[in-house]
């Protein structure tokens, strides 16, 4: 039996991702940039074990098992890393033949699933890196990231710490839609995370129904994807020159723009709730009294704030978030923050 264990850290985007060009292979209508938070306190961990009996993939999420012979994306993943396993095997006839054993997967995450925290990218970056230390793919993190995109397009992203783009690519076979570092997360330890829990239920509108839906129905979605270039040109500057004005600035930006499609979607999909936009204001707020950018907020598809502020600025803003948003107290928004903050 051969077996491995690997954590994957999750991915905020800063330019988001939303919208397929080809749902197939999971190729986006855009290109995308996020910041890979700690593995402290949000990642998936996910063992795997391969072996001659097991005659068939199996999953166990959060400790109950799943049902994925109709799950095509981690299918896409068990086919592509099988391949190149098997052209191994038939290079050297000494490796063992882990190509034929059937897979059991093992994955938790330490944070709830489905809520809009990126869970997905998450799992699946740690499911391919884990079957690519299996089989001991001479693979490199970029080439493995265009398998992990087909599992969950953003997955592709939480292969690589630091700050990472997500190349839309131009071939229509995904061969060079690809996640690319754009700096190390040694580049700029001054900038920190802050993962704030408004609520941790699974959401209602999935991410990838979400999106196809907005591609279907949005005008505003031509609109984002004329800006989107510029701004992923303008974000890549401001981490390069560790430029927290800009970054926070391009940030809240798509950010609001990411919800306004979404709006804009018909039927409307409503991700934020009152508490979000209260946290909206307050950044807001707190930006304006400073006469500069101090924090920027950025959202996914829930309602759950990320904030992003250089290292001097977050006691201040835990203060004030916990001032506005008390935790623990019996009122009908069911708000809690992480504890202690991401720092990455
Ligand atoms: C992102 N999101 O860039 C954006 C922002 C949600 C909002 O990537 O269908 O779970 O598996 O490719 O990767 C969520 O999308 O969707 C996402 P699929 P995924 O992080």
């Amino acid at each position: 039996m051969a077996s491995v264990t690997c954590t994957a850290p999750v991915n905020i985007a800063v330019i988001k991702y939303w919208g397929k060009r080809d749902t197939e292979l999971i190729l986006p209508t855009n290109d995308s940039l996020s910041v890979t938070l700690s593995q402290d306190i949000l990642h998936s961990k996910t063992s795997i074990s391969a072996q001659a009996e097991f005659d068939q993939d199996r999953l166990w999420l959060n400790g109950k098992e799943e049902d994925i012979t109709k799950n095509k994306r981690m299918h896409n993943c068990f086919r592509e890393t099988r391949a190149l396993r098997r052209a191994m095997e038939e290079q050297d006839g000494s490796l063992p033949k882990l190509s034929t054993f059937g897979v059991h997967v093992c994955s938790e995450n330490n944070f709830p699933t489905a809520a809009g925290l990126a869970s997905s990218a998450s799992g699946l970056a740690a499911l391919v890196f884990a079957l690519a230390q299996l089989y001991k793919l001479p693979i490199d993190m970029s080439d493995l990231s265009r398998i992990a995109r087909q599992g969950s397009g953003s997955a592709c992203r939480s292969l690589f710490g630091g700050f990472v783009a997500w190349e839309t690519g131009k071939e229509d076979d995904g061969s060079d839609s690809r996640a690319v570092q754009i700096a190390p997360d040694t580049h700029w330890p001054e900038l920190e995370a802050l993962v704030c829990v408004v609520s941790d239920k699974k959401k209602g509108t999935s991410s990838t129904s979400g999106m196809q839906q907005t591609i279907e129905s949005s005008p505003l979605m031509q609109e984002r994807l004329r800006v989107v270039p510029g701004r992923m040109a303008a974000m890549t500057q401001a981490i390069l020159d560790r430029d927290f004005p800009a970054f926070a600035e391009l940030t809240m930006q798509d950010s609001n723009q990411f919800h306004s499609v979404c709006l804009d979607t018909y039927p409307p999909i409503f991700y934020l709730n009152d508490t979000s936009r209260g946290i909206i204001q307050l950044i807001h707020a707190y930006n304006k009294l400073h006469g500069g950018y101090k924090a920027a907020y950025t959202f996914d598809a829930g309602p759950n704030a990320v904030i992003y502020a250089p290292k001097e600025n977050m006691k201040e803003i835990i203060q004030l978030i916990h001032h506005y948003f008390p935790a623990g107290q019996d009122t009908p928004r069911d708000v809690y923050f992480s504890d202690p903050y991401q720092v990455f």
